[in-house]
């Protein structure tokens, strides 16, 4: 039994799932792990990853097998990302956006062309895609956006920009959503598609980073940006609440790969603690070093445990966006958390690429932040408990 499988949850696994999670595993401890380091310090994403996830499924994965898709259940659909996320959050990130993000809303709010023309080629990776709802003003309330699309003939008009976009400078497409209305008016917000190369729509990469920089973040800017009418997503009639439904994805998600994250440093922090001598016996025969130990292992567990119901949830049709909400801040929170402590332990060395934890601390600032902030989440539940509403 592996030590992060404290409450003995792989017993629960069926074979299918744990070949899924195995492989992927293998595949981030050959492809990712031993050059993690050098892609961060120069910042750049591995494209040469792509074509290898596709090949395993890992895109799109709960989709139907019509579309190429894996068709696999929630919970191997989280385990998938607890492993990448286990390598880094950038590589998960690109896989949740394009997973969770992009074919999650063309399969469900596109037409059948739509769907045709994207979903298996994302699925093996051949075309990327990216979500822009986050604007340059705000990204906590995006009922505040202010980039618009117009309707002219057989065209709408896109004008305004959206900031902080995963994989922005990677993608074939991006799925944008657009006030179509009044300022403010949740109804009238719709998705549209927008093709790289479209006259008027230009991404700029965002550089200098602190944290995932084996990601690409870029700024999408439409400036009298022409798509035609038929590149509107027909599904999105309930307008802002289906930007909404695509994050209950990711949030999903992010709850498990952030849990991959803190077993990552968590496995690498009791290994140094076992070699570390600096009072001549190893650092793990210290009770300071074991009470941190304890406390993480506790942590991540409980982690785990939120993670395997709410796939439960998910997969019953059950699952609401408070308990996606309560997940996602309490495992992102813990993995940040988890990391600190971890390149504690770590010294000096954990400031470095040549160890995960310090690269793991600095992306878990931005997973904890994005796909709604702690505070966003807190408020949520708040909302849920109290039946008052502190966003208004
Ligand atoms: P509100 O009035 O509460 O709701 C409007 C309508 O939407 C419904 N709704 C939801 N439906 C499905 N899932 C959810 N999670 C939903 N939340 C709300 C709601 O029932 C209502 O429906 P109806 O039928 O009455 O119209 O909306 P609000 O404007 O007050 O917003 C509430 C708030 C603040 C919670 C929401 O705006 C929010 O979640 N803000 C955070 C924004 C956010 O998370 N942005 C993420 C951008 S994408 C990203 O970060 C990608 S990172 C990717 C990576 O690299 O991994
Ligand atoms: P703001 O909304 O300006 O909030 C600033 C601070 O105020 C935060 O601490 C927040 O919690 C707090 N705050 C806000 N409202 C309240 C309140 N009512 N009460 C108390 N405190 C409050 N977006 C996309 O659309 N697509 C992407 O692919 C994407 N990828 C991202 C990748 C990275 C690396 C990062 C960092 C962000 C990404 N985002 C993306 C944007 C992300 O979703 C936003 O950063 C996030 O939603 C927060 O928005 P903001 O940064 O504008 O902060």
């Amino acid at each position: 039994m592996a030590i992060t499988d404290f409450l003995e949850l792989d017993r629960t696994l069926s074979d299918e799932q744990r070949i899924v999670r195995d492989t992927v595993r293998r595949f981030v401890d050959a492809e990712v792990l031993p050059h993690i380091g050098q892609w961060c310090a120069e910042g750049r994403f591995p494209e040469h990853l792509i074509p290898m996830m596709g090949e395993m499924g890992l895109f799109g994965s709960t989709l139907p097998e019509e579309y190429g898709c894996a068709q696999v259940d929630s919970l191997t659909y989280g385990l998938i990302m607890q492993e990448l996320e286990r390598g880094d959050s950038g590589l998960r990130s690109f896989a949740s956006v394009q997973s969770g993000l992009v074919m999650y809303p063309i399969f469900s709010f596109g037409n059948d062309e739509q769907k045709k023309q994207w979903l298996p080629k994302m699925a093996t990776g051949e075309k990327i895609g990216c979500f822009g709802l986050t604007e340059p003003d705000g990204g906590s309330n995006p009922i505040g956006m202010k980039t618009r699309a117009v309707k002219d003939g057989k065209q709408y008009v896109l004008s305004g920009a959206k900031m902080w976009i995963t994989n922005g400078n990677l993608s074939d497409v991006a799925v944008v959503f657009a006030q179509t209305g009044a300022a403010g008016d949740h109804r009238a917000v719709r998705g549209f598609l927008v093709e790289k190369g479209t006259p008027g729509f230009k991404v700029n990469e965002v550089q200098r980073k602190i944290g995932l920089r084996a990601s690409n973040t870029s700024e999408l800017v439409f400036e009298d940006c022409r798509i035609p009418a038929e590149n509107l997503l027909p599904g999105t009639s309930q307008g802002l609440k289906c930007a909404l439904m695509c994050l209950n994805q990711a949030r999903y998600g992010i709850a498990f790969g952030a849990v991959g994250a803190a077993i990552g440093c968590f496995e690498e922090a009791v290994g140094y603690t076992a070699q570390r001598a600096p009072f001549g016996k190893s650092l793990d025969h210290y009770q300071i070093t074991q009470m941190k130990l304890a406390d993480i292992l506790t942590q991540i567990t409980l982690g785990q445990l939120i993670c395997f119901r709410l796939a439960a949830l998910k997969d019953a049709g059950a699952l609401q966006p408070e308990q996606i909400s309560m997940a996602k801040r309490n495992n992102c929170r813990m993995a940040l958390e988890t990391a600190r402590r971890c390149r504690e332990l770590l010294g000096a060395n954990g400031i470095t690429y040549e160890f995960h934890a310090g690269r793991h601390e600095t992306n878990l600032i931005s997973v904890d932040t994005y796909e709604g902030t702690y505070e966003v989440h807190t408020l949520i539940l708040g909302q849920k408990i109290t039946g008052k509403n502190a966003f208004d």
